[in-house]
């Protein structure tokens, strides 16, 4: 299968332009000018004949206009008909799919409130404490938790005035309001011919601002018997709303293993590695014989799960600086790797951060027979990971999987946000003065871009002379 890339000024060098067979430019860097650019992509389809496209994450991944428009010139795109991605794509009708597919949901309005007085009926009727939610809003974004019926009134003009001012629409919805829940995805694969089949589950709850940081596949609360309600509760949505390829159905879980559905996402998720490694399957592989109309070569009876993967997605961002952005040159790359670790990594030393669009580099996945063992492989890697030249957030995931409450995996999604608030690394008290000089000297020289050299005469002539006693020749 031949390859085609496109690519916009700021990646003209990017590793995915030099693996393809062939690669054509869109336009400046802004995503505005390129990647978003629907018809100058399919303007390089019609140049390239190409006969399919895939989207990918993030940009025109989940865009039904884009996906309607590749169609029309007779270009596959490789994702769910647009149809699809319109109702499920859409937070309202997907809940309204969801109900008609039975789908546990969470308890509280479908559609958006008309006025105040109706959140009061809406919210006395499920109990507080209650969230209030954004119809257009996304991510977290317009999301509102009241904790007492007193609060509401103010909370939902609020809420509204906010939604219509950040998303254009003033429609807010209210649920019960999930103490402390987990957020746990399961992957679908569904074909042209009404197969589908859920490939286990995501856990995806450590996650900073609604960022993913780490995924793991499964998840270590999932039972048998929740992971196959999950499933079918996610193939039977997916099917009413006549979906094809890959997909994600997210759900919040709470303590008692009670799962709602929470929205879809119809496109390949950055995370699916994981699935891959514990499912031994190769997600993209499918998706394309898929969208070449072939019947899905696998059986939900075909679907094992074997062992724990780990992801980690290493971003470009300086967690000294609240997590900013730290574009720039990469100086030196050096790439861990050994027994079940994988690295999806998109950059290489010489290159060049750019800033115009998300930063993450890489994503790391440790894979072993145990969670405890791929934790141990996940710190191993980290341990080997050198990225020189700008900040990354390396050092986080370390953080992470020396805490006892993830390596007891006692984690919902405000897990992270309560170990940074619990401040920055505790400095190792035992560390020699001589050490703590040296490693401030590195650093200082580092910062300075010097090579420093720490020539202790009497090793190396404890180096020289054991090399001259056994004839070595080094
Ligand atoms: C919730 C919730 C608790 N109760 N809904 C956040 C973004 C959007 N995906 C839905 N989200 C939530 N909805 C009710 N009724 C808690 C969250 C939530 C969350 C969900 C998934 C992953 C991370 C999260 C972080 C904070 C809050």
């Amino acid at each position: 299968m031949a390859t085609v890339a496109v690519y916009s000024d700021a990646d003209r060098g990017a590793l995915h332009v030099l693996h393809a067979d062939e690669a054509y430019r869109l336009g400046p860097a802004p995503a505005a000018e390129s990647y978003l650019r629907g018809d100058l992509i399919l303007e390089v389809a019609r140049r390239a004949g190409a006969d399919a496209v895939h989207p990918g994450y993030g940009f025109l991944s989940e865009n039904a206009e884009f996906a309607e428009a590749c169609e029309a010139v007779g270009v596959t795109f490789i994702g769910p008909p647009a149809s699809a991605m319109r109702v499920l794509g859409s937070k309202t009708k997907a809940r309204q799919a969801a109900d008609a597919a039975e789908m546990p949901r969470v308890p509280g309005s479908v559609t958006g409130l008309a006025d105040v007085a109706e959140a009061v009926r809406v919210a006395a009727g499920i109990g507080y404490p209650v969230m209030l939610k954004a119809a257009a809003g996304g991510g977290g974004k317009g999301m509102r938790a009241v904790r007492k019926a007193e609060e509401l009134a103010a909370a939902f003009t609020a809420a509204s005035s906010e939604a219509e001012r950040s998303f254009g629409s003033g429609e807010v919805y209210l649920e019960k309001l999930i103490e402390r829940p987990r957020h746990i995805e399961i992957q679908l694969m569904a074909d042209e011919h009404g197969n589908c089949v859920y490939l286990g589950e995501r856990e995806c709850s450590v996650q900073r601002r609604h960022q993913k940081v780490i995924e793991e596949a499964p998840s270590a609360v999932v039972s048998e018997d929740l992971r196959r309600r999950m499933g079918e509760a996610a193939v039977r949505l997916a099917l009413s709303a006549g979906y094809v390829n890959a997909g994600t159905v997210e759900f919040l879980v709470d303590a008692e293993e009670n799962f709602y559905f929470l929205e879809m996402n119809t496109r390949l998720q950055v995370e699916h590695p994981v699935t891959e490694m514990v499912t031994g399957l190769d997600l993209v592989h499918l998706q394309l014989r898929v969208a070449m109309g072939e019947v899905l070569p696998i059986s939900q009876e075909d679907v094992r799960l074997r062992g724990h993967a780990i992801e980690c997605r290493i971003y470009a961002e300086d967690p000294e600086n609240n997590f900013f952005p730290s574009p720039g040159l990469i100086t030196r790359l050096v790439q861990p790797g050994g027994p079940g670790i994988r690295e999806d990594c998109a950059v290489f030393a010489g290159w060049t951060v750019p800033l115009d669009y998300d930063p993450m580099l890489s994503k790391l996945v440790a894979f072993a027979p145990t969670r405890e063992m791929a934790i141990d492989r996940m710190l191993r890697a980290l341990g080997e990971y050198v990225i020189g030249g700008i900040k990354t957030n390396i050092g986080l995931f370390r953080r992470i999987l020396t805490d006892e409450d993830f390596r007891a995996a006692r984690i919902d999604t405000g897990y992270l946000e309560r170990l940074l608030a619990a401040g920055p690394a505790q400095v190792q008290e035992d560390v020699p003065e001589e050490v703590v000089a040296l490693a401030a000297a590195l650093f200082a020289a580092s910062a300075r871009r010097e090579t420093v050299v720490v020539a202790d005469a009497a090793a190396e002539s404890r180096w020289a002379e054991a090399g001259r006693r056994e004839g070595l020749r080094l």
